[in-house]
């Protein structure tokens, strides 16, 4: 494989651990755990995983260990730090016994299922020390729920004499982490499945996850190329730019991007339910923020629109619920893709109908497309960022007929979601996901299952940080998915009384009206430490009101 100079100043990075994992690490238990809403529900699917302590790791003993073998498994879309978690994880299991092996199971679950996998030596390991993407064995979106596949996966982890699975995924990866788990334990196959916690969306958060791995260097990144697209609106003063971010339902990376670059306006998809918005109220808002700026001569500004807003204006909401429910029965899904908005139309309640027909056709369409493989709307494919220029345009045009509005507006649209998936991972990034795969191999070590890795304390230097096991169980609720109850890990949406939000309402009104952008610039791996080493706005300002 042929670097960049980057690439090879990079690979010599050695991340930095916190003082619980750098020597011998001994076990704190804390207390049993319960799952954070409907207990008695989750206690009864998951009587061998419930109620497990938490668990930190703190400098202990010296102590012997016999090789053991690990599987590892990429799930999801990609994240920065994947490859450190991996890299970490066979760090830790090596150290603990270099005989001890560490497999990487090809494209994602289903590598798990197909049997399909590759032993993962030093040298492969060291190729992709400190690199973004997930390129080292691929990822994959197989969902792994069925018993057949659990069946199928022990065929190959017996085979293997593998001790335990470690899968490197979201909220819905780790749900099914837990769900085997359970599993194994129950039929007391003696593998254990340890969970890690990545997406680029910030979303898989919670009292002892402070942030998933990949949010810090994807926002990072968007950031920077938000800046370099304010610095040009600033200077050519003729474009609105609307920007859509990816983070499906959640706007974390929307939000912390605007508290980075301090755009014009910046949609909160939460706000938005909360305030049981139109679609009509929003484009009102943006628009009358473009008459405000105009009266001031600056007929350009930026919008950030989170990928999943659509899902979060009310009435188009109750729509998805409703068209969620008409697409999983076997009729639904038998429709032919030509013939689905007449069957639709034909079948929707009055009042999602309306709706479903006030849309424009492309966005109704783009509505009933394929969900994914945990029944998510793909909104990544929804281009919300164009609906809402082209809605604005209008609104503009009728004001400007009623004399309401005397300015110019021409509008360009972008998405960045790729672009960040893969970049190479921030000091933080780096940082943080070799501890967590490191802390997967003690948890493993210690004969856990059924747990995440998790490391707290991470806008304190790194030696400082808190390395240990969060039970699976502990995060999970009930919710309906494809029409059924099923106990999944809750998922953080922007809280509109947490602090990241509310320093962003503190200011919006002034970076409507006034020209604030910021230009972080790009990621920076070498030089100070104020430069390098910063976490997230958001983490930073979570965290100090705690
Ligand atoms: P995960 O939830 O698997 O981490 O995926 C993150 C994400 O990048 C979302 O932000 C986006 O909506 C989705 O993946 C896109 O999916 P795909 O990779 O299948 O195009």
């Amino acid at each position: 494989m042929e670097k960049s100079a980057l690439q090879i100043a990079r690979a010599a990075y050695q991340p930095k651990l916190p003082k619980g994992l750098q020597g011998n690490v001994c076990v704190k238990e804390g207390a049993p755990t319960q799952s954070v809403a409907d207990q008695e529900e989750i206690k009864k699917l998951f009587p061998n995983t419930y109620g497990m302590p938490l668990i930190e790791f703190v400098p202990g003993e010296a102590k012997t260990y016999a090789p053991f073998n690990v599987g590892v498994i990429l799930s999801g879309g990609q994240a920065p730090g994947g490859h450190n978690v991996i890299c970490g994880l066979f760090d830790g299991i090596k150290r603990l016994n270099p005989e001890s092996k560490l497999y990487g199971f090809i494209l994602g679950p289903g590598g798990l299922v197909d049997h399909n996998y590759m032993e993962l030596t030093a040298d492969i390991i060291d190729e992709y020390r400190n690199t973004g993407g997930f390129d080292m064995i691929g990822s994959g979106r197989t969902k792994l729920e069925k018993e057949e596949q659990f069946e199928k996966g022990l065929e190959i982890i017996k085979e293997l004499g593998i001790k335990a699975v470690v899968i490197i995924g979201g909220d819905d990866s780790n749900t099914n982490a837990c769900v085997l788990a359970e599993y194994y334990a129950a039929k007391k196959c003696g593998v254990q499945v340890i969970g890690c916690p990545k997406t680029i969306d910030g979303d898989l958060k919670n009292d002892q996850i402070e942030t998933s791995f990949g949010f810090d260097t994807a926002c990072k990144t968007y950031s920077e190329v938000i800046g370099n697209i304010q610095r040009d609106a600033n200077s050519a003063r003729k474009y609105w730019h609307f920007i859509k971010l990816m983070g499906r339902s959640a706007s974390h990376i929307a939000l912390e991007c605007a508290l980075q670059c301090q755009p014009s306006i910046c949609l909160i998809s939460e706000e938005v339910e909360a305030k049981n918005q139109t679609l009509d109220d929003i484009v009102t808002y943006i628009a009358q923020a473009v008459v405000n700026r105009a009266a001031d001569g600056n007929n350009f500004g930026t919008v950030l629109v989170p990928e999943g807003l659509i899902e979060f204006i009310p009435a188009v909401k109750k729509l998805i619920a409703e068209l969620n429910d008409l697409l999983a029965t076997p009729e639904g899904a038998a429709v032919p893709k030509d013939e689905q908005r007449a069957w639709i139309l034909g079948k929707l309640s009055a009042e999602n109908k309306a709706v479903y027909e006030s849309l424009p056709a492309g966005v109704a369409a783009q509505l009933t497309m394929e969900r994914d493989p945990h029944g998510n709307v793909q909104v990544s494919l929804i281009e919300t960022e164009k609906l809402l220029a082209e809605m604005v345009a209008n609104k503009l045009a009728e004001w400007k007929k009623e004399g309401k509005y005397m300015g110019k507006f021409a509008s360009l649209h972008h998405f960045f979601g790729y672009e960040g998936r893969c970049a190479a991972p921030s000091n933080y990034d780096a940082d943080y996901c070799y501890a967590l795969g490191t802390s997967a191999a003690m948890l493993i070590a210690n004969d856990k299952t059924g747990y995440m890795a998790i490391v707290k304390n991470t806008t304190a230097p790194a030696s400082e940080w808190v390395a240990g096991g969060v039970p699976i169980t502990m995060m999970m609720n009930m919710e309906k998915r494809n029409g059924e109850m099923k106990p999944v890990i809750k998922k953080a949406l922007v809280r509109l009384d947490g602090a990241p939000f509310k320093t962003f309402v503190a200011n919006r009104d002034r970076w409507a009206r006034e020209t604030c952008f910021v230009y972080p610039g790009p990621i920076q791996y070498f030089g100070p430490s104020e430069v390098c080493d910063q976490p997230t706005k958001t983490l930073q300002l979570e965290q100090a009101g705690k």
